[in-house]
């Protein structure tokens, strides 16, 4: 019944279906996937493109040599499955060298360094088709406000992030760069940690037409904000470049869960938003259906693709669930009823002007504002009928 297809657009990060489970405390529980293997799977279950770090495939420091032979392989097992490769990201985080950031490390020779790391991958990304390139900045911060000039961080991240636009605009490339915010984890405070933090950033940038976010679901959720308030401010401002779908259950560490795992309720308006989108923007979202989860430690190779699997049997049934609330009969009239199509009428209406406004009465000297005060807009009626059609009760 729910199957997926590359029509759904749904793609996984290799790192995310191939993680061996090595965590703060333990060793891994796992063997290693070859990234070809995971191709081949992730074709299987019906998934349509694939992301990856430079150094989920090429080991950090190989040699030319090795990473041509490493990366022709890769293509190979491209051309075979027919996967796309929708996203390319840059490990700047997991080498020691990189343990104070990349862009804003106190250590010039490292930013340098690392700048140079992002630009190699930046041509890569374009080579393999990429349209996203993704900048997940988990060492960009500090645990300490004693250690960082905190002013001149900012001043050098926009550095970096404009050198890398810039550089992806001098040479042509069909690439958009999306910053994924985070407020923790790795660092105890980690720059840009929200979609609103992110987005005031790009608008500080002079390459920042080709910047965007990705945000991811439960990287918002630690910091106790809500995932779909962000994804529609990143619409609105056309910086929605891309996703990173998991469950989260609150404020906590990191869980990468299976995508609907965490805030059941939060992933359904999730999917209502991006399959539905808003009455006034419908269909805003294009892009891929990118999954950043964590198959759980204690699940083996099986467990660990029947956790890939999860994720968009989550989203497809949700997909659904959506479609039915969107479809009842009585939830148009709940939704008319508490005035959100309302909502889409501008305040002043289309050609009448301010002084307009100024001189209509009813607006203000005869509106009655107790009356307005006492309306019963019936959001608990409507939003127990999206538990209903979530649940499976209704249509
Ligand atoms: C970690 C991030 C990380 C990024 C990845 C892509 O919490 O979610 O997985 O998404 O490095 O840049
Ligand atoms: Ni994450
Ligand atoms: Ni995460
Ligand atoms: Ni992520």
């Amino acid at each position: 019944m729910i199957t997926p297809r590359p029509e759904h657009k749904f793609s996984f990060g290799l790192w995310t279906t191939g993680w061996e489970a090595r965590d703060q405390f333990g060793l891994a529980t796992r063997p290693a996937i070859d990234p070809v293997d995971s191709l081949h799977k992730l074709k299987e279950l019906g998934a349509w493109g694939f992301t990856f770090h430079d150094n989920d495939v090429v080991p950090f420091g190989a040699s030319a040599s090795e990473r041509d032979a490493i990366l022709s392989r890769l293509k190979g097992a491209i051309d075979e499955t027919g996967l796309v490769v929708e996203m390319v990201t840059t490990d700047t985080f997991a080498h020691p060298v990189f343990k104070d950031g990349a862009f804003t490390s106190n250590d010039r020779g490292v930013r340098r360094f690392g700048l140079r790391k992002v630009l190699e991958n930046v041509d890569l990304a374009a080579e393999l088709g990429a349209k996203t390139f993704v900048m997940w900045g988990g060492r960009e911060g500090s645990e300490y406000d004693s250690s960082k000039d905190l002013l001149v961080a900012h001043e050098r991240y926009a550095e970096g992030i404009d050198t890398v636009a810039g550089y992806i605009k001098s040479k042509g490339y069909d690439l958009r760069i999306g910053l994924e915010p985070k407020p923790n984890e790795p660092r105890g405070n980690i720059f840009l940690p929200s979609i609103g933090h992110a987005l005031a950033f790009i608008a500080e940038l002079e390459n920042g037409d080709i910047v965007g976010v990705n945000p991811e679901t439960g990287h918002e959720q630690m910091a106790t904000l809500n995932y779909n308030h962000g994804l529609a401010q990143a619409l609105w401002a056309d910086k929605l470049f891309h996703i990173d779908l998991n469950g989260q259950h609150g404020p906590m560490y990191d869980q990468d869960l299976v995508f609907g795992h965490g805030d059941l309720i939060s992933a359904f308006f999730t999917v209502d938003l991006l399959e539905n989108g808003f009455p006034s923007k419908p269909g805003a979202y294009t892009g891929a259906r990118h999954f950043d989860y964590k198959p759980s430690r204690t699940e083996y190779t099986a467990g660990q693709w029947d956790a890939a699997a999860a994720n968009m049997e989550m989203y497809l049934m949700l997909a659904e669930r959506a479609k039915s609330f969107r479809a009842d009969p009585e939830v148009q009239e709940a939704l008319e009823a508490a005035g959100v199509n309302e909502l889409a009428q501008p305040t002043i209406a289309a050609g009448e002007s301010l002084a307009d406004l100024l001189a209509d009465r009813s607006s203000y000297e005869e509106f009655d504002a107790d009356a307005a005060g006492e309306r019963n807009y019936g959001f608990v009626r409507l939003h127990q009928l999206a538990m209903r059609h979530l649940i499976g009760f209704g249509g």
